[in-house]
């Protein structure tokens, strides 16, 4: 590229630059513009930021994700509900229950879930196993209409499997290079596991390329923090999707403190009128004890 071409592609590049020189600036796009932005991570890497929304606090350790009312949008599934994807524009996650799940203490027998069509009638089931009960089941899809109308799924037994807890499904055939999530399991074992009541956390490590793998150092796995100190945990399972259809990639986790959504922030396209009637801020003041409303005082001359 000589320089004239050069000078050429700065200057086409040019409104896009001031555009989002603007909205940092500008005080109605700046907290988007902070969040879309989020600044490099380790090691100088760029990373997105995810915006993390508690869906229930019922302990949950499976999930999956299927269109279970057929709107086109993926909805969540885990233990004995399914969660309502509320679509482009962002909003509440409706629970549903859609099938009976074994329980013990806190433990929910669901260490596992997995979308397949068992019996091939075109719709896809839920296969499924855990500690708590015997066996590997099947859940009957009884279709989108029957299901956003309540009916509960069946159960099927595949096979005796005590103890279970956890298992793999994949297509063997498949060359996909993995989106690898960890993090914490609260109270993993009751409490009674190593790090049982550190702070929650949520990682997300970049697989390092096979260009570094192939010079023979080290290669490094860069870890980057999706959440931290928050309620969202590690349950068994992690699915990844674009849930909201605005081309982000979003997350979703079960833990013993609920399911949670982690909203990719790369591409924002829900209303503020929305995050206003979603965000967890209690307006039911002033609270118990805390005193009475009063007037805001001002310095004497202080126009307001
Ligand atoms: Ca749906
Ligand atoms: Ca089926
Ligand atoms: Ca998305
Ligand atoms: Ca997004």
């Amino acid at each position: 590229m000589n320089a004239r071409t050069k000078l050429a592609a700065l200057l086409a590049a040019a409104p896009l630059l001031i555009t989002a020189a603007a909205h940092a600036q500008d005080p109605a796009h700046a907290t988007e513009y902070r969040m879309q932005h989020p600044g490099n991570g380790p090691g100088g890497e760029p990373r997105v930021a995810f915006l993390v929304h508690r869906l229930g606090s019922d302990h949950a350790e499976g999930i999956s994700t299927l269109d279970m009312n057929g709107d086109g949008f993926v909805d969540l599934l885990s233990g004995a509900y399914w969660y309502e994807n509320p679509g482009a524009d962002g909003g509440e996650w409706k629970r549903h229950q859609f099938r009976t799940v074994g329980m013990h203490n806190e433990f929910v027998s669901d260490c596992g879930e997995w979308i397949v069509d068992v019996d091939h009638d075109g719709l896809p089931d839920l296969v499924t196993t855990g500690w708590i009960t015997n066996g590997l089941w099947w859940y009957r899809n009884p279709g989108p209409k029957a299901t956003a109308a309540g009916e509960m799924w069946k159960a099927e037994k595949i096979t005796d499997s005590y103890d279970t807890e956890g298992g793999a499904f994949a297509d063997i055939d498949g060359d996909g290079v993995p989106e690898l999530i960890t993090g914490k399991r609260y109270r993993g074992h009751s409490g009674a596991d190593p790090g049982s009541y550190d702070p929650i956390v949520v990682y997300a490590y970049k697989l390092p390329t096979k260009e570094l793998f192939a010079a023979g150092a080290d290669p490094g796995f860069t870890r980057f923090a999706l959440s931290v100190n928050g309620t969202a945990s590690a349950g068994t399972q992690f699915v990844a999707a674009d849930f909201d259809h605005d081309g982000d990639i979003d997350l979703a986790s079960a833990g013993k403190l609920g399911v949670h959504v982690f909203e990719n922030l790369k591409v924002v396209k829900v209303p503020k009128s929305v995050r206003e009637a979603t965000q967890p801020l209690n307006r039911d003041w002033p609270f118990p004890g805390e005193g009475k409303e009063v007037e805001q005082e001002e310095e004497p001359g202080t126009t307001k």
